[in-house]
């Protein structure tokens, strides 16, 4: 007996053992980044996924440990913090509160998670590393060339001597403009176009490298290529410029402070000061806008080695400071994340190429060439050849675009310095295009020329996939893909080559899908701190933010991204800290929004927002086909104030301002009423107009405005004037992200399907049938081929056809711990894989239809649970199994297979309640 009991109990621990190591915890982050450099928040946030391979599990306790060496936390201790076993299944965001951070320390974490009362698993360690914490500790000088900076790039360098046996050495970097950091003769980290652009006056972030391997004992040196960035814009005569290009704020700077700690315990700062020199550098134009000229034979050969004579170089001035608070740069950076090659080139005539890279892209060009000395090399981007509206495949004959000055006049010139093979890519600028052209200053062919696209984005990491047996949909998809790529610039543009411009409104609009297909927390972190900076005196949050890079049009949708993206980031990304922070100047900007009901062009109104500030100031929709605006803009502007306030009252609600939620809760009731009695016609059940107009019926029913008994009718107004326009959707980009949840959630699957695969005028199907590769500006076709404000679309394939539902349909919970995977199905589909990456993990939903039965594969990460709606035809005949069992039949649920719990009949669906895991669903 005893014997047996024994065996039992070594299988027991066995058994446990093995189910040990089948769990693992991984990707570790602290605000959202893996092992990040430069963590200046005082309270740190962890997360940490778990991966398991077995069903129904859940994390029931954790304890995190902080050290100051790996070593520590292998032992499983934690001297700077060891949070102790804390119950619970928060995995997302777990706030550091150990003994005060110190600046410019790299500290080891790891995380236990416990399964049950016995069972726990230790993460493996990961780290983070400090940035500057107190201002006093900035020892580094703003400096630039004594001579005024117009276009050319300066190089800096400054000599120093190592002399002991280094054991870290921590680099912080930054410019007014944009930098190349070198450190002996190497460039210091994969960052371009660094630092991301800011409003400089407010903020200007600095990057953290990591420089212990690039120095070596005796003499060192630290170099610098400074760029113009937004910070020197200047209007030049010939080459492109946009909106706010022209204005200068001086000129470019450097800031750079290097720590070293020494193996004996000392350290040393070699900073930025009046001690660098500086001369004249091969990039002899560089503009944002307009392009970069290099010009090889002004190089100066070893200028950022460590022996280079510098002796004739000029010593630097330290400039001012640009006003903004350092801080930093806790997103990915802009790097060169693709390259791609031509598929085809032609060579019309002696000294004349094209290239077609296939794919309409943001970034540069790479050249490879071998010609004469002298001889300059031009190179020019377009989005279309022969000035025709659309893309097509490049055949000889063929000529670039250049019917808009922004492609016309944006070029970089290279000029050769040898007869030798040289490489050159641009540094300062980037824009958009598909198609290449070289042309030589002497009409003559290089004897060697090699061209390649360059792909420059910031590094968001993607999140999501998608795809269909339908390749219509899937080059939606893939378009809107690249035109978010085209438009994450480290804050979202309207496009990258004509503005370049901070359009909240773009950025907003698009901000969900983009949260689907890109890791977006981070980024958006740093473009809700550029809003706050943008903020006018009177509260007014404006269309563009970083200012520097728009000032330009709008309406209250594009202002009101700073109430609604920290809203979706508290809903996808559990954040409640993006509300806290911004919670108090949300709240002026809804202000604002009271004080224009009574300054505008009908102040008997306050609570209607009529039009103010002038046609660009207070538009509504924006791109709708034929008509740019809708015939109403306070229609859609006093729907935002409405929105806003409401969004206001949840925010309240949520951080726990009970008078504050009131107040705007009773804000947003009166509008509501306002809003009704104004714009809504209850014989027509039409918002605005005579004539149904999408956009309004829409944000009326996603508004919950529409008054009692009404809604049918409004949303029939929507479905009939589609089917009018022989199902053709007539929104701009404010209609369209909510054309598709609205029909479907009102039951109008097939029509949505219907609408979303049009290859007629307007349509996205159109787009793509004329050879679009990313999305464009018009529905006609007509100006940029690079804007991401129509890419909402792809919220339905990943929501509604995958059935992903995100925590803002209301079935999914804030952070994904709960999650409603429900696929709507149309009948021209066969199949949909798509996954969702999300702070709880991968969901995944692939659904395809065979042989007269529904596979539904479904992965519910660990930690969280599921309600698997399964369409089904004949609720009462169908057989459902998940692998070989069955666990529905005869109208019943059949219990004992793992991870299911409960079956129930909602309507037409089967609604399978699961824990974690992964599964395979089969209905017959
Ligand atoms: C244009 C841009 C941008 C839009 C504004 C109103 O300049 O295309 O996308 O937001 O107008």
């Amino acid at each position: 007996m005893k014997k047996t009991y024994f065996l039992f109990l070594i299988a027991i621990i066995i058994i446990s053992c093995v189910q040990n190591h089948k769990t693992n915890i991984s990707e570790l982050t602290v605000e959202y980044l893996t092992n990040p450099l430069g963590v200046d928040v005082e309270q740190p946030r962890f997360s940490w996924k778990i991966f398991s391979e077995e069903r129904d599990e859940k994390q029931t306790a954790y304890q995190i440990i902080v050290g100051e060496s790996a070593k520590e936390t292998e032992n499983e201790t934690g001297s700077v913090w060891d949070s102790g076993k804390i119950s619970g299944d928060e995995t997302v965001n777990v706030e550091f509160s150990g003994k005060p951070l110190q600046s410019n320390t790299k500290y080891f974490w790891r995380v236990r998670v416990w399964l049950d009362d016995k069972t726990s698993v230790w993460s493996e360690p990961a780290f983070f590393h400090t940035g500057i914490l107190n201002k006093n500790e900035w020892a580094a000088k703003w400096i630039t060339t004594q001579n005024e900076i117009i276009d050319a790039s300066p190089l800096l360098r400054k000599q120093f001597k190592v002399e002991k046996e280094i054991e870290q050495a921590v680099a912080y970097v930054t410019a007014a403009g944009f930098y190349e950091f070198y450190l002996n003769g190497q460039k210091v980290g994969n960052h371009v176009l660094d630092p991301g652009v800011t409003d400089y006056r407010e903020t200007i972030l600095y990057s953290t490298y990591d420089v212990t391997d690039l120095l070596k004992n005796g003499t060192n040196t630290a170099g610098a290529m400074l760029g113009n960035g937004a910070w020197n814009f200047r209007k030049t005569e010939g080459r492109w410029s946009w909106g706010g290009g022209g204005a200068s704020f001086g000129n470019p700077a450097l800031w750079m402070q290097l720590m070293i700690d020494y193996a004996d315990g000392c350290s040393e700062v070699i900073v930025s000061d009046n001690s660098w020199k500086t001369t004249d550098g091969p990039v002899t134009f560089n503009n944002l806008y307009g392009g970069e000229d290099y010009d090889a034979q002004k190089e100066v050969p070893g200028w950022a080695d460590a022996d280079f004579d510098d002796a004739g170089w000029n010593p630097v001035i330290v400039a001012n400071e640009p006003g903004g608070n350092l801080k930093s740069q806790l997103t990915p950076a802009i790097e060169v994340t693709q390259t791609l090659e031509p598929v085809k080139e032609t060579n019309p005539e002696p000294g004349v190429f094209l290239f077609d890279l296939g794919q309409n892209i943001a970034g540069w060009w790479k050249l490879e060439v071998k010609g004469s000395p002298g001889q300059v090399i031009r190179i020019r981007g377009s989005e279309t050849l022969n000035d025709s509206l659309f893309p097509k495949p490049l055949e000889e004959g063929d000529k670039m675009s250049t019917k808009f000055d922004y492609h016309a006049q944006t070029w970089t010139d290279y000029t050769l310095k040898s007869n030798e093979t040289e490489v050159y890519e641009p540094r300062f600028f980037y824009t958009g295009f598909r198609y290449i052209e070289v042309t030589t200053s002497d009409d003559k062919n290089p004897e060697y020329l090699k061209v390649e696209g360059r792909v420059v984005r910031s590094a968001n990491k993607r999140n999501g996939t998608f795809e269909s047996s339908d390749s219509l949909l899937n080059q939606i998809h893939r378009a809107g893909v690249w035109s978010q790529m085209g438009n994450m610039q480290s804050y979202p543009t309207d496009c990258p080559h004509r503005e370049k411009g901070a359009y909240n409104g773009d950025g907003q609009v698009i901000a969900e899908a983009s949260m689907h297909d890109f890791h977006m927390a981070p980024f958006y972190t740093k473009w809700l701190n550029d809003m706050r900076d943008s903020q006018e005196e009177n509260g007014r949050i404006p269309n563009t933010s970083p200012v520097l890079v728009g000032g330009m049009g709008g309406g209250v949708a594009w202002g009101s991204a700073y109430i609604l993206i920290p809203w979706w980031m508290h809903h996808y990304y559990d954040d409640t800290r993006i509300l806290e922070e911004h919670y108090p100047v949300m709240k002026e900007y809804l202000q604002y929004l009271k004080n224009l009901g009574s300054k505008d062009e009908d102040p008997s109104e306050p609570f209607i927002i009529d039009n103010f500030d002038g046609y660009w100031y207070s538009l509504g929709e924006w791109c709708a086909p034929g008509e740019s605006d809708c015939p109403n803009h306070p229609v859609v502007n006093t729907f935002y104030y409405y929105y806003n306030s409401l969004l206001l009252s949840q925010i309240a609600d949520e951080l726990g301002f009970e008078t504050d939620a009131e107040t705007f809760r009773a804000l947003s009731d009166t509008i509501k009423q306002h809003f009704n009695r104004k714009f809504f016609n209850p014989e027509t059940a039409l918002y605005g107009t005579e004539e149904t107009y999408q956009t309004y019926q829409l944000l009326a029913l996603v508004g919950d405005v529409v008054p009692e008994g009404y809604r049918d009718k409004v949303f029939q107004t929507i479905v009939d004037d589609i089917k009018m326009r022989d199902d053709h959707l007539n929104t701009g980009i404010i209609g369209t992200k909510y054309l598709w949840p609205v029909l479907v959630e009102g039951g109008e699957n097939e029509l949505a399907y219907s609408v979303a695969t049009q290859t007629t005028w307007p349509s996205f199907g159109y787009w793509i049938e004329n050879n679009s590769t990313t999305l464009l500006e018009k529905w006609s076709g007509e100006n940029s081929h690079n804007h991401q404000m129509f890419g909402s679309i792809t919220e339905y394939f990943y929501k509604f056809l995958a059935g992903i539902q995100s925590p803002m349909e209301g079935n999914t919970t804030k952070g994904y711990r709960q999650i409603h995977i429900e696929p709507h199905v149309p009948q021209d589909l066969g199949f949909v894989n798509a996954s969702v990456e999300t702070v709880a993990g991968k969901v995944v939903s692939n659904w395809k239809k065979e042989d007269g039965s529904f596979a539904h594969e479904v992965v519910v990460p660990m930690n969280t649970a599921a309600t698997v709606a399964l369409p089904v035809s004949d609720i009462e005949n169908v057989t459902v199994f998940e692998g070989s069992e069955k666990i529905w039949e005869n109208n019943a649920y059949l219990e004992g297979v793992s991870g299911i719990h409960k079956i129930t009949k909602e309507n037409d669906r089967l609604v399978v309640e699961t824990g974690s895991g992964n599964y395979r669903f089969r209905v017959e």
